[in-house]
C-alpha cells in the first residue's frame, strides 16, 4: 500500500505477533445486532479495524456463540446490550456517550461498546481501536466516556467555485457541480475521521457565504452531502448570507426587524428541514470585513441573530453569530473592538443562539492573550472559534502542534469568577451553567491526496476533535495517541516525534512572533514577514499599526497610557497584564511599548532578547530536520521523504522571517545583533 496519508490514523495495518497473541482471545468475533446506517457503518469499520490489526479476518456472528465477542449496540437496538443492563447509566452518559467494559454474559466473556445511542456505540467502537492501534491491553475494560462539548464542529471556508478561503491542501473536498447525482467516496472517508475523534458537525461553505447555498438547486446538493455524513453522527450546517432574503428572495430588505424579512427565513428554514430533518443550524458572518448584516437597518446583533434563530427553532436548529467584528473608528483599537460591539448584548440572545469567538482578540495569531469576551459574558453561550488551517502559521508548509496553542487558550484564566475561571471552564458550561456548548475549528482539509498538504497537519485535526470532545485533555496525550496511531508503534521512536510535535509550537512563535508580537506578516495572503507594511486601505490591515516600532522602542501600548484596551480584562489578570514588571513575557509587546534596552528577565536587553528568540527558532527548526533524518529507517520512506521536504521549506521560511523582521526592526533600533544570532547572508 503506498504511504500517502491518505488514511490517516485510521490506519489498522497488522499489529506485531505478540500483540496480536495477546488481544486474540478478546476479539474471537464481532456482534453488532440490529440494522440500521449507523449500525451498518460500526460493522463496517470493526471488520475492516480488527481484522487489518489482527491479520485475519474477524468472525462476524449474529449472537453470542463463543468466548471474547466483541458485541455493541444500545439497549434497543441489541438484546445483548438490553441485557446488560446499563439504561440508567448509558441515558445519564446521553446519546453521544458510552461504556466499554469487560463482562460477561452466559458464562461467556466478552467486551461491550455500549450507548444509548448509535452514534455514542460508533465513537465507543472508534475508541476501542484506538487502544489497539495504540497497543493498550484489553483486560478488564471499564471506560466510560462522555463529551464535554455538545457541537464538535469544522467550519470549511468552501467558495461555491471549488476554491477554499486559506485552504492549503487543494480544493474543496465538494464537488458542487456533481452534487447532488454523485456523491464521492471521500465524503464518507471524511464523516468517519470526523467521527473517529467525535467531530459531531460540518459547516460546508465559507463564512464569506454566497446567498445561492440556499437556493433550491443547493439544498438538494447540501442534502446529499448530508445522507453521507449523517451514518457517521455528522450534521450539516450552513454559513448564510444575511442579505439573502434579498439576492434570492427579491425582497426590498433584510431587515431583521421586517416581517416579510422574518417570513423569509422562517420558509427556507422550512424548506431546508423537509430535505433535511436533522440539518444542524446557520453559521453567520455579518458586519464584519464587508459582509452584509444588521447594521444596515440601525439594528443590533442582537436583532440579526435572534430573528434567525426564531427561524430555526421549531425544527431544532442552532445560530452560530460569529463575534469577528472590527470597525475602525477614531482612537479605536481592534484588540477591544468585539469586545465593545458584543458586552453589550449579554443575555439578550436567544437561548438557541451561541455566540462565536475566535481565541484571541485578533486573527488567529500565532499567539495571542484570550479573546477578553470570555471573561465578560456570564449570560451568553459562548463557543470558541479556533483555526485549524495555518492561516497566519506558515500554511501546510510548517510543523506545527496547534495542541499547544490551543491548551494554553483554554486554561487561560479569565478571573470572571475569581480565580480558577478558566476559559474551558466558561465553555464547557461548569462556570455558568451554560446549556448549548460547542467549539468550532476552521478545517485545514482539502483535496490533497493526504487531507491537510503536510503530514503532520493532520494531528491538528485529530487535536482539534479531541479537545472538542474533552477540552481537559493534554497535547502530549493527544501527541501519543496521533503518532502511534499514524506513524509508528515503536514507542522510542514515537517518543522522538512526539517532542517534536511538543516544541514546535514554541519554536513557531519563536521565529515569527516573539515576545507578543503580531500581524507583521504580508498582506493579503499572510504568509512570510512583512513588518514594514504600511500601505494597506485601513491602519489595522497595515503591520506598523500592530507593532508600532519606533527610535524608543517596540510594541503596542494597550495600558492606560495608550488604546486601554487591556481594561477588557477583569481583575486581578488585568492589572497583571498592565503592568510592565508582571506582564507575562510572551506578551510583552502585546500590551506595551517596551525601550528597546528594557531588562527581559533573562538580564538581556529587548533588542538582544528579541535577536536571540529568533534565531532559537531558527535553530529550533534545524534540529528538527536532524531528528526527522535520523528516523528515516524508521519512518515508510514516502511519508519520510515528503515531511523532510516541508522541513527543508520551514527552515527556508525560519531563516527568512528572522532575517527579515531583525533587519527592518535594527533601523530603528540601531543596536548591533548580539553574539549567537547568524547575520544575515
Ligand atoms: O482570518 C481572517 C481571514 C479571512 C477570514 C476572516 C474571518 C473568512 O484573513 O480570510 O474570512 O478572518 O474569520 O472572517
Amino acid at each position: 500500500m503506498a504511504e500517502d496519508g491518505y488514511r490517516l490514523w485510521l490506519r489498522y495495518d497488522s499489529l506485531p505477533k505478540q500483540t496480536v497473541e495477546r488481544y486474540r482471545p478478546h476479539v474471537a468475533s464481532l456482534v453488532v445486532q440490529g440494522r440500521s446506517p449507523t449500525l451498518a457503518a460500526i460493522r463496517e469499520e470493526l471488520v475492516a479495524g480488527l481484522s487489518g490489526l489482527l491479520g485475519t479476518k474477524v468472525a462476524v456472528a449474529a449472537d453470542l456463540d463463543r468466548d471474547g465477542a466483541i458485541i455493541v449496540g444500545t439497549p434497543r437496538s441489541s438484546p445483548l446490550i438490553a441485557r446488560l443492563r446499563l439504561d440508567h447509566l448509558l441515558r445519564a452518559l446521553g446519546p453521544e456517550g458510552y461504556i466499554i467494559r469487560s463482562v460477561r454474559l452466559d458464562g461467556r466473556r466478552a467486551i461491550a461498546i455500549a450507548s444509548d445511542g448509535e452514534v455514542g456505540a460508533l465513537y465507543g467502537a472508534f475508541h476501542l481501536l484506538r487502544l489497539m492501534q495504540t497497543v493498550q491491553p484489553l483486560d478488564d475494560l471499564d471506560i466510560v466516556e462522555r463529551p464535554r462539548l455538545r457541537l464538535r464542529i469544522l467550519n470549511h471556508w468552501d467558495n461555491l467555485d471549488g476554491s477554499i478561503e486559506r485552504g492549503y491542501a487543494g480544493r474543496s473536498l465538494w464537488n458542487w457541480s456533481e452534487l447532488p447525482a454523485r456523491v464521492d467516496q471521500r465524503l464518507r472517508d471524511y464523516a468517519r475521521a470526523c467521527a473517529s475523534v467525535g467531530i459531531n458537525g460540518s459547516v460546508l461553505n465559507n463564512v464569506n457565504a454566497d446567498a445561492r447555498i440556499l437556493s433550491a438547486e443547493y439544498l438538494r446538493k447540501v442534502a446529499a452531502i448530508a445522507d453521507a455524513f449523517r451514518p457517521y453522527g455528522v450534521r450539516v450546517y450552513l454559513s448564510i448570507r444575511f442579505s439573502a432574503p434579498m439576492e434570492l428572495g427579491g425582497l426590498p430588505t433584510a431587515d431583521p426587524l421586517d416581517p416579510t424579512v422574518a417570513a423569509w427565513w422562517r420558509q427556507k428554514a422550512d424548506e431546508i428541514y423537509s430535505l433535511i430533518p436533522d440539518f444542524g443550524g446557520f453559521l453567520v458572518k455579518a458586519d464584519s470585513e464587508g459582509q452584509p448584516g444588521p447594521r444596515t437597518y440601525r439594528r443590533t446583533h442582537a436583532d440579526g441573530a435572534n430573528m434567525l434563530a426564531a427561524a430555526l427553532a421549531p425544527h431544532g436548529g442552532v445560530v452560530m453569530w460569529r463575534a469577528f467584528v472590527y470597525d475602525p473608528k477614531p482612537g479605536y483599537d481592534r484588540a477591544a473592538a468585539a469586545y465593545d460591539s458584543l458586552k453589550p448584548f449579554d443575555g439578550k440572545f436567544a437561548p438557541n443562539v451561541l455566540l462565536q469567538v475566535k481565541n484571541g482578540p485578533i486573527d488567529f495569531q500565532p499567539r495571542e492573550p484570550f479573546h477578553p469576551l470570555f471573561g465578560a459574558m456570564p449570560k451568553t453561550q459562548l463557543m470558541p472559534e479556533l483555526q485549524i488551517t495555518q492561516e497566519y502559521l506558515g500554511f501546510s508548509n510548517h510543523l506545527v502542534f496547534l495542541a499547544m496553542m490551543w491548551r494554553e487558550f483554554l486554561d487561560s484564566d479569565t478571573y470572571a469568577e475569581g480565580p480558577g475561571s478558566t476559559v474551558a471552564k466558561v465553555i464547557d458550561g461548569s462556570l455558568y451553567g451554560q446549556r448549548l456548548t460547542g467549539m468550532a475549528g476552521v478545517a485545514n482539509t482539502g483535496s490533497d491526496r493526504n487531507w491537510t498538504g503536510h503530514h503532520f497537519a493532520q494531528a491538528n485535526w485529530y487535536a482539534f476533535g479531541r479537545l472538542a470532545w474533552d477540552p481537559n485533555l493534554a497535547p502530549r496525550r493527544i501527541a501519543e495517541e496521533w503518532v502511534r496511531m499514524t506513524f509508528t508503534r515503536d514507542p522510542a521512536t514515537a517518543e522522538r516525534i512526539v517532542r517534536m510535535m511538543l516544541e514546535s509550537y514554541e519554536a513557531l512563535v519563536d521565529y515569527m512572533t516573539p515576545l507578543g508580537l503580531h500581524h507583521i506578516m504580508w498582506p493579503g495572503h499572510h504568509y512570510g514577514p512583512a513588518p514594514w507594511w504600511d500601505k494597506a486601505e485601513r491602519p489595522d490591515w497595515n503591520s506598523v499599526y500592530y507593532h508600532r516600532a519606533d527610535a524608543r522602542g517596540l510594541g503596542f501600548d494597550r495600558t492606560a497610557t495608550g488604546s486601554d484596551a487591556v481594561s477588557c480584562y477583569n481583575p486581578p489578570i488585568r492589572d497583571l497584564f498592565a503592568n510592565i514588571a508582571t506582564c507575562p513575557e510572551k506578551f510583552l509587546l502585546w500590551f506595551h511599548h517596551v525601550p528597546w534596552d528594557y531588562r527581559l528577565l533573562s538580564g538581556r536587553t529587548l533588542w538582544d532578547e528579541l535577536a536571540l528568540r529568533y534565531q532559537r527558532g531558527v535553530d529550533w527548526v534545524r534540529a528538527a530536520r536532524k531528528e526527522w533524518d535520523a528516523l528515516a529507517d524508521r519512518i515508510d520512506a514516502e511519508r519520510h521523504a515528503e515531511v523532510a521536504r516541508k522541513l527543508a521549506i520551514q527552515e527556508r521560511d525560519a531563516v527568512w522571517w528572522r532575517d527579515a523582521v531583525l533587519l527592518y526592526f535594527q533601523t530603528f533600533a540601531k543596536r548591533p545583533l548580539p553574539p549567537g544570532v547568524e547575520r544575515p547572508a
